[in-house]
């Protein structure tokens, strides 16, 4: 009889030094058990589901972005051309439902509004950086919630960036530079040389190779297609030394022979846009959908989203070893920050009521100053007063002497006149 599937992983060995690893045994099985449909399921399972795919595309306003995106997905997704008078740099974002046999993909494509038509261009990166956080973020928060709708949330983290360069044929500008420096560590970018056609095969040669220079020199990662995979190693490898791809996009059909073909009609000729030879639009596409758009949603999980986590869990204060190195529980460090938290609180509660303390000593201090003046203040025009009181007194005295003086000489005047009269009036009546 055959062995049951469990057991072949559960027969592990005694000796309890050997590592983990080792002590896997590899067996034969004898019989089919089935698991080998596990494949199948997951690709049913997926196919059910359907897909996301996100594409941040970051150009100078009239770089050819539209078009492009027109072009990959072969679909004229009707966008208004952007105005080149935006005082900042703003974010257009739409999402499409697109079926292809039995397979449904939900994209969406975020554009920059009026990148590069600023005067200072210093704050440009800021609204692309903020938006691709802002997706980390609601990423997170939807992870920590305890009822997480895991089938119905929509990711809308940003899988790859096409950053389309503009065909100066020279360099790199700082704008470039700096945008892709700050979202290098948060976004696998995809450069692109936009409009290809407009430069010489000679030139672009030249010129890819004077971005890669430039790219290195400033340390910036682009996005490398993983070539660990047997399968398409080789056709990543060589689509890595293509890097940055030239790309042309046009969705006009133009006769070739005797074929209609998507392309660019010129007084010279017709530059096909799924022609190799003629631009890298097909790598891009290949890259982009049929090979890489797995390992692009892979690296956007554990590589940049994996950064943004662990940045805001620490910041947060969650932690994975405590500080005696050893291994520390979610619980734990719950406690302790409760523990913490609560210690803080009466910390700053201890504070409080010693300011409130102090400063109810320093306004009574300031109170019993203001009363002592206001006493002073009292006690000298009380003395002022009586002073001034004394004063009156003494002038009210004197005047009452100087009136009954008056009275006085008054009662003496009148007594006077009247014996004056008197002795006349005798005079008179001994004449007659
Ligand atoms: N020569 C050339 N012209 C292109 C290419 N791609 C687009 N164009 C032209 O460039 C102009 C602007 O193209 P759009 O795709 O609207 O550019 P955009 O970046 O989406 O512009 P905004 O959304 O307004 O910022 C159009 O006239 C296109 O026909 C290209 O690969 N080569
Ligand atoms: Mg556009």
């Amino acid at each position: 009889m055959a062995e049951k599937p469990a057991c072949v992983s559960s027969q592990i060995p005694n000796d309890e030094d050997t590592p983990k690893e080792e002590n896997i045994r590899c067996l034969p099985l004898l019989d089919h058990f089935g698991f080998e449909c596990l494949p199948h399921q997951l690709v049913n399972r997926s196919i059910q589901q359907g897909f996301t795919f996100n594409i941040l595309c970051v150009g100078e306003t009239g770089i050819g972005k539209s078009t492009l995106i027109d072009t990959l997905f072969n679909t004229n997704f009707k966008e208004q051309k952007s105005s080149h008078f935006y005082s900042h740099v703003g974010l257009k974002i739409h999402t499409y439902e697109l079926q292809e046999t039995n397979v449904q993909l939900k994209l969406t494509v975020v554009k920059t509004v009026g990148y590069g038509d600023q005067i200072n261009k210093e704050a440009s990166y800021k609204p692309i950086v903020d938006y691709i956080d802002a997706q980390f973020e609601a990423y997170l928060q939807e992870e920590l919630k305890i009822k997480r709708s895991y089938f119905n949330y929509h990711d809308s983290r940003i899988h790859v960036c096409l950053y389309f360069i503009s065909p100066t044929g020279h360099s790199l500008k700082s704008l470039d530079l700096l945008t892709m420096k700050k979202i290098d560590s948060k976004v696998n970018i995809v450069p692109l040389i936009a409009k290809a056609d407009t430069i010489s095969k000679n030139d672009l040669q030249k010129f890819k190779a004077k971005i890669m220079n430039e790219l290195a020199e400033n340390s910036i990662q682009i996005y490398q297609c993983p070539v660990d995979d047997e399968t398409i190693a080789q056709m990543n490898s060589s689509m890595n030394e293509h890097f940055p791809l030239a790309v042309v996009g046009s969705m006009e059909e133009v006769k070739v022979g005797k074929r209609m073909v998507r392309g660019r009609q010129y007084p010279w000729g017709v530059l096909q846009v799924e022609n190799e030879s003629h631009c890298d639009f097909v790598k891009l596409r290949d890259m982009l959908l049929c090979t890489n758009m797995e390992d692009l949603k892979e690296q956007t999980h554990t590589r940049h989203y994996e950064q943004y986590r662990c940045y805001r869990l620490r910041k947060m204060g969650f932690t994975d070893v405590g500080p005696d190195n050893q291994p520390i529980s979610f619980q734990e460090i719950y406690e302790a920050k409760r523990q913490e938290f609560h210690e803080q609180c009466q910390r700053e509660e201890e504070q409080l009521k010693q300011r409130f303390m102090q400063r109810i000593k320093e306004k009574e201090a300031t109170f019993k100053e203001a009363e002592k003046e206001l006493q002073d203040k009292f006690e000298h025009l009380k003395r002022v007063q009586q002073e001034e009181t004394l004063k009156l007194e003494e002038e009210r005295r004197k005047l009452d002497e100087e009136i009954i003086e008056f009275y006085k000489m008054r009662a003496a005047s009148e007594s006077l006149q009247t014996q004056t009269c008197s002795n006349v009036k005798k005079d008179k009546e001994r004449k007659k």
